[in-house]
């Protein structure tokens, strides 16, 4: 039985990849941190529900505290699980929020990854333990090639982007260094139901829940230009697992090779619960008019405009597709925003019968 670890398991991609990997056999270690509230929802699919966090279900699914910041917290685990396979998810992974906490955003997205790097050099398990590490589109920012493929030179454009630089290189570095199987998914926008709330796609899909069922009057967004390149996550843990399947350690991008605008996202949200959006106004004064009722239901608030943006992000996963022969379009772009909105309806669906429980 093959064991993986897996940092930041309690995010959106950490849950799926665990989900993934014991359906394939492995014994999966996830690390969590504490937490003075609860961070295991995402987890609950695997927790034992009626005990959640107490008494795991699946024995093969095992969660220990930790932080990928704490080096010897890190040495102690990796000595203690010896992974065959190591998955660093861990990151201050919100680009906005880079800004307001630069410093923060060094420590967990650059010198993290080098903790792990380091546990598995000195704990001499270069030979055994293959290791992951999640980097970005981000890293190509200001983009200097259009699309971007593994050979593109990189630009970001963000303390979220530039600290995510430092683990992709320290993780080539490692590679070449000590020959070590470390590599980089350059993984682009993925999104899913269990997407945090104040990434765009999932504020849009909550926000079209909540305003259908009357639970919310106005959505406020940044930048509607904004083009990205959405995958559906699920997919998307797949190639993780791919890449360290494949028999020479390299580097892949991950994209489905299509981009849409913030806009797009927002119309396509709003027809799934059955309200037609139309545009009026220009830059700040954009607004997002239910065709219907002539209510305003979208509108640009520059407090989610960013010091720098990126405009636009589309990848080549060419590389992907020939190599690991994954399939970059199995879930299109209206099949994801769709799977979004649905869980989103069902979500607020429920809040609101368990509210009336305790009216
Ligand atoms: P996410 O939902 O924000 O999850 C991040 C995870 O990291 C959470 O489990 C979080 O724990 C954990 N974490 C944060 N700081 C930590 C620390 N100091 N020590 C240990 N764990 C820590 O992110 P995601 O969307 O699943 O993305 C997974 C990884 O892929 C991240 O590295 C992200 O930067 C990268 N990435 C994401 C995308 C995307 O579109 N989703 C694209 C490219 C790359 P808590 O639950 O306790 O906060
Ligand atoms: O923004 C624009 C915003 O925060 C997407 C992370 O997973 O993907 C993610 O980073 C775009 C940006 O994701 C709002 O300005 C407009 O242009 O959903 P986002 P992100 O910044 O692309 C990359 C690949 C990662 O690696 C990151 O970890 O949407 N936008 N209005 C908005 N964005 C937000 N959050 N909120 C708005 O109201």
């Amino acid at each position: 039985m093959k064991r993986a670890l897996i940092t930041g398991v309690t995010g959106q991609d950490g849950s799926y990849l665990a989900e993934f990997l014991l359906e394939k056999g492995y014994e999966v270690h996830g690390v969590i941190r504490r937490s003075s509230s609860y961070n295991q929802e995402r987890l609950e699919d695997i927790l034992d529900d009626e005990a959640a966090g107490a008494l795991l279900s699946n024995q093969n699914f095992h969660l220990h505290y930790g932080d990928v910041t704490d080096t010897s917290n890190v040495i102690r685990l990796m000595s203690e699980i010896r992974p065959d396979e190591l998955y660093n998810l861990a990151a201050q992974s919100h680009v906005r929020v880079s800004f307001d906490m630069p410093g923060y955003t060094l420590d967990v997205d650059g010198k993290g990854t080098l903790n792990i790097l380091e546990a598995v050099r000195i704990l001499g398990l270069t030979d055994k333990t293959k290791v992951y590490q999640a980097s970005t589109s981000e890293l190509y920012g200001k983009v200097q090639e259009v699309p971007q493929k593994e050979t593109t030179p990189f630009y970001p454009r963000s303390p979220y982007g530039v600290a995510k630089i430092y683990g992709f290189w320290i993780t080539k570095n490692y590679r070449e260094s000590y020959n070590m199987f470390a590599v980089n998914g350059i993984l682009f926008n993925h999104e899913s139901e269990r997407r945090g709330e104040t990434f765009v796609t999932r504020k849009i899909s909550l926000a079209a829940a909540r305003i259908a069922q009357g639970k919310q009057k106005k959505l406020s967004l940044g930048n509607l230009d904004s083009l990205r390149d959405w995958g559906y996550a699920k997919d998307y843990v797949e190639c993780m697992w791919l890449i360290l399947q494949h028999d020479k350690p390299e580097d892949f991008v991950i994209a489905t090779g299509e981009m849409h605008t913030v806009r797009e996202f927002v119309e396509l949200a709003f027809n799934h619960v059955g309200i037609e959006i139309e545009w009026t106004g220009k830059g700040v004064d954009e607004r997002g008019i239910n065709k219907a009722t002539g209510d305003v239901l979208v509108d640009v608030d520059p407090k989610f405009f960013r010091p720098t943006e990126v405009d636009q992000l589309l990848g080549d996963p060419t590389k992907a597709r020939t190599l690991l022969g994954w399939n970059p379009t199995k879930t299109s772009f209206e099949e994801l925003v769709r799977i979004m909105v649905q869980a989103d309806m069902k979500k607020v669906e429920k809040e609101e019968r368990v509210k009336k429980m305790f009216d």
